[in-house]
């Protein structure tokens, strides 16, 4: 039986060894370009084109053609998308699922709205593919990450809500005075999938303290951490760093964000997706 994982791009992975994988891409809109978020996409000509466009810019998810076509021929299929609280990413993967089970009488997609992106979606994408190899079913598998997802967050330090504001994701008071000297929001992930402010911090050292305090809150014991960041090497591995002092063992992986998560966690931001008990 063929097993297949399929997320789209929100997810910042563009490749997986061992299990079949593949990313659907969302597009970002800077007047009359597009930015296809694939391994094509250049983000230094991203970055310059937001930085320099004085018009609206925007994004856009797959359509159920997109997810389609991603899904291939694979009998078992695990589609995970960013949050439906945000994006229409999940509503079109349902469609598409929907049309492929019909089409394809015996195969089975399972759909996971991730109510999350980023690195939090990839340590779920990570746990799927260790079950697969592990060889467990599909079943089994679908009732595993249900519980997995239970221990999963995602929490992040964000230079500007400009993007989010601009594109009616957030709501504008919350977007101003961040990024001015240096204040960055903290917050993370809601249970309904939304963006929950809980913190602002003046400066990343700040952001890494608050941070920590608050994945310590939430029953952090030094299970696995994912950051990602858009051009701040800097403070993912301070706080990389700040973690490992406390939690030796924990498995952490740094990495940088595609155009999606570039595009709403502008310069200077931080994404992390941790385990807790
Ligand atoms: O056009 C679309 O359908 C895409 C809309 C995407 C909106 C959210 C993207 C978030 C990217 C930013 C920081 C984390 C916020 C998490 C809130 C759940 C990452």
């Amino acid at each position: 039986m063929k097993f297949k994982i399929v997320s789209d791009s929100s997810a910042d992975i563009r490749k997986m060894q061992g299990v079949e994988y593949a990313s659907v891409p969302l597009h970002i809109i800077v007047g009359e370009k597009d930015f296809i978020d694939d391994e094509n996409v250049d983000l230094k000509e991203m970055q310059k084109e937001l930085h320099e466009y004085k018009g609206k810019t925007s994004t856009a998810c797959p359509g159920p053609g997109d997810w389609l076509e991603a899904f291939g021929d694979a009998d078992v299929i695990f589609c995970i998308t960013l949050t439906s609280a945000l994006s229409g990413a999940f509503a079109s993967a349902s469609m598409a699922g929907q049309m492929y089970e019909a089409e394809h009488p015996g195969k089975k997609v399972y759909m996971i709205d991730s109510l999350s992106t980023g690195p939090e979606m990839a340590l779920v994408i990570e746990k799927i593919a260790e079950l697969i190899q592990a060889g467990y079913d599909h079943e089994e598998i679908a009732q595993q990450i249900h519980t997995y997802r239970r221990h999963t967050h995602l929490y992040f330090s964000l230079a500007s809500l400009d993007n989010f504001a601009r594109n009616g994701r957030v709501n504008p008071i919350l977007a101003k005075g961040v990024g001015a000297l240096g204040i960055r929001i903290i917050g993370k992930a809601s249970e309904q999938g939304t963006l929950e402010p809980m913190d602002k911090a003046r400066g990343d050292k700040r952001a890494v303290k608050c941070i920590l305090k608050h994945m310590e809150k939430a029953g952090y014991q030094g299970g696995k951490i994912r950051i990602a960041h858009n051009r701040n090497s800097q403070m993912a591995e301070d706080l990389a760093a700040a973690l490992k002092e406390k939690y030796a063992d924990a498995s952490i992986i740094i990495y940088t964000t595609m155009a999606l998560c570039s595009y709403y966690a502008e310069p200077e931001s931080v994404l992390l997706g941790f385990e807790s008990r």
